[in-house]
């Protein structure tokens, strides 16, 4: 009884755990922001709708694991290196894995977002595919140099930001740029808006992974900067900035029509 009810029983967050209020707040954005897309879903045509429905499954997916991620931090802690779930102690722990298998899971449908609006130009799965293998590469690597790897946490990171790079120079300057200008208008600009997410929005991640991990950045750190804040910040602006992106582009072509 009592394990089958465990999901529902909620851990407190202490009230200077500002770590912990940016995850809880996180959370509640999200579920606003994919209930959002879930209910204007309907005002749509269907040639919109998937687009929509997209922006809902990304804000949703990562609600559900800051869920988690919220309660996860909220009792587990690091006592002299070994994690303990001890509510007496202060110093809490990265919900690392939940984080990773959300963006996992998210960063790829974001590129399906770039593939479903440029396919009016005639986009191909290729491109898409291209986009995900490179967002994998940038999450796997990633995940090794925080979670698993982390005296070699700059290399891994490196070759993370490598991929990442790749992306940015895709959307930005190859098939997709190409695709984007010959689709024009709306399009265009939605494409162009969602292009300086991926510049400036995903930038804040690679920021937060300095904080959080030793190497010749650490001074980051030192600035008081909290890694975990810093991504909830990313998520936020990302996750649901990218969907309000789509959602003003169908908004946009449905009234033109
Ligand atoms: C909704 C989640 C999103 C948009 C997550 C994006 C994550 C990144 C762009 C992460 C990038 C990283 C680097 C470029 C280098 C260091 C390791 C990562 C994984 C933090």
């Amino acid at each position: 009884m009592n394990l089958s009810l465990n999901f529902l029983s909620v851990a407190k967050i202490a009230t200077d755990d500002y770590v912990g209020f940016t995850f809880f707040v996180g959370c509640m954005a999200m579920m606003a922001a994919s209930a959002f897309f879930f209910l204007s879903m309907n005002n749509f045509d269907k040639k919109w709708r998937t687009s929509i429905l997209v922006s809902g499954l990304i804000t949703f997916i990562a609600a559900v694991h800051y869920y988690y991620m919220r309660d996860y931090w909220a009792t587990h802690a690091y006592v002299d290196g070994v994690l303990s779930t001890n509510p007496k102690v202060l110093s809490l722990a990265s919900p690392t894995f939940f984080r990773y298998v959300d963006w996992a899971l998210t960063v790829p449908l974001m590129c399906v977002e770039f593939f479903l609006i440029l396919k009016v130009a005639g986009a191909k799965k290729s491109m898409m595919w291209r986009l995900i293998f490179l967002s994998v590469i940038m999450l796997v690597t990633g995940y090794f140099g925080e979670a698993v790897y982390r005296d070699s946490a700059w290399l891994w990171g490196l070759v993370s930001g490598i991929a990442y790079f790749v992306i940015v120079y895709d959307i930005w300057l190859g098939e997709a740029k190409k695709l984007a200008e010959a689709a024009g208008g709306a399009v265009l600009s939605a494409h162009k808006t969602l292009c300086w997410f991926v510049l400036v929005g995903w930038a804040i991640y690679p920021l937060g992974y300095m904080a959080g991990t030793p190497g010749w950045y650490s001074f980051i750190g030192d600035w008081g900067l909290n890694m975990d804040v810093i991504y909830n910040i990313g998520d936020a602006v990302n996750k649901i900035g990218f969907g309000l992106v789509v959602y003003n582009l169908a908004l946009q072509q449905q009234t033109a029509e």
